[in-house]
């Protein structure tokens, strides 16, 4: 036997510096996640998709109308992805149909990436007093309700453990100009965070929020003044910048590979450093 295990390392072909460092090896092989929330390009769960992607893991991805669907199906199969399915997160039906096709598909999956949010325009001008019962319904059933939907139906397909990773706002913590009932909705989504990691915990499911700051997206895009925030936000960071896709990209892979294994219920603000300012 130990003459074999001789031979074995004589025969094997001299390993490079770099396998030697291990700097090649991917962080996400073998795991497997879907993503709500892209809506083009531009978006962060598309971010989040590409750095995730670029450390080798499958991804599976949802659209909502046919609009989407024309954005997300060229997107999704430039990273691989052989899973592509309508999905409406404020129907239970659309859900549970989503997940039947991934337990098929996959069997068991590792992550979800949350980034949906959908409050009426007219809610995200004018005051927030004058928010109607309906338009508050709205945007916190799909902006923050979906989040529990999903958990609660991706928890048995967890069966190694899994992370879920949502998108939230300052707007949560803090009043913003018009963001209006979309901040209180944040701030729902921040504390299904924290109930959601205290329930799942035992099954080794986190969960977690990446707060960005502002960024050029379909969901700032007519938004009034919108260019003028971005300027005003970046003068007072102290980075003196905005904040780039890409960096909510690679903390959504922080939150997703083991690097994060000890956290859970964290809401992690991705800003520049902008919240912590006091003046
Ligand atoms: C949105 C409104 C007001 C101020 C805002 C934003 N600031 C930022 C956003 C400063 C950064 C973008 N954001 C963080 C959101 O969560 C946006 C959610 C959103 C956007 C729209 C636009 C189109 C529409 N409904 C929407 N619902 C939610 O019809």
């Amino acid at each position: 036997m130990k003459g074999n295990e001789i031979t074995a390392e004589r025969t094997e072909s001299p390993k490079t510096k770099q396998e030697m460092s291990g700097a090649n090896m991917k962080m996400l092989e073998g795991k497997k996640g879907i993503i709500f929330g892209v809506a083009n390009d531009h978006s962060l769960a598309w971010a989040c998709a590409q750095a995730l992607h670029n450390q080798g893991a499958q991804l599976a991805f949802t659209y909502q109308g046919e609009v989407l669907e024309r954005r997300v199906k060229p997107l999704a199969e430039s990273v691989g992805s052989t899973f592509v399915e309508p999905c409406d997160l404020s129907k239970d039906d659309n859900i549970e149909a989503v997940f039947a096709k991934l337990k098929k598909h996959w069997q068991s999956i590792d992550f979800i990436v949350h980034a949906v949010a959908f409050a009426n325009k007219q809610d995200l001008e004018g005051h927030f007093v004058d928010t109607t019962r309906d338009g508050f319904k709205l945007a916190l059933d799909v902006s923050a309700y979906t989040l529990t939907a999903v958990a609660k139906a991706a928890a048995p397909l967890m069966t190694e453990g899994g992370s879920i990773v949502t998108l939230t706002y300052y707007g949560a913590e803090k009043v913003i100009p018009n963001y209006n009932v979309m901040g209180v909705a944040k701030a729902a989504l921040e504390a299904s965070v924290r109930y959601l990691a205290a329930d799942l915990g035992d099954k080794n499911i986190r969960v977690n929020a990446i707060s960005a700051g502002p960024v050029r997206t379909l969901a700032a895009m007519g938004i009034a003044g919108f260019r003028d925030m971005l300027k005003y936000v970046a003068d007072k960071t102290p980075l003196k910048r905005n904040i780039q896709a890409d960096e909510v990209g690679k903390t959504a892979l922080y939150f997703i590979s083991d690097l994060s294994s000890g956290v859970t219920g964290e809401v992690i603000h991705v800003d520049c450093g902008y919240s912590i300012m006091g003046m």
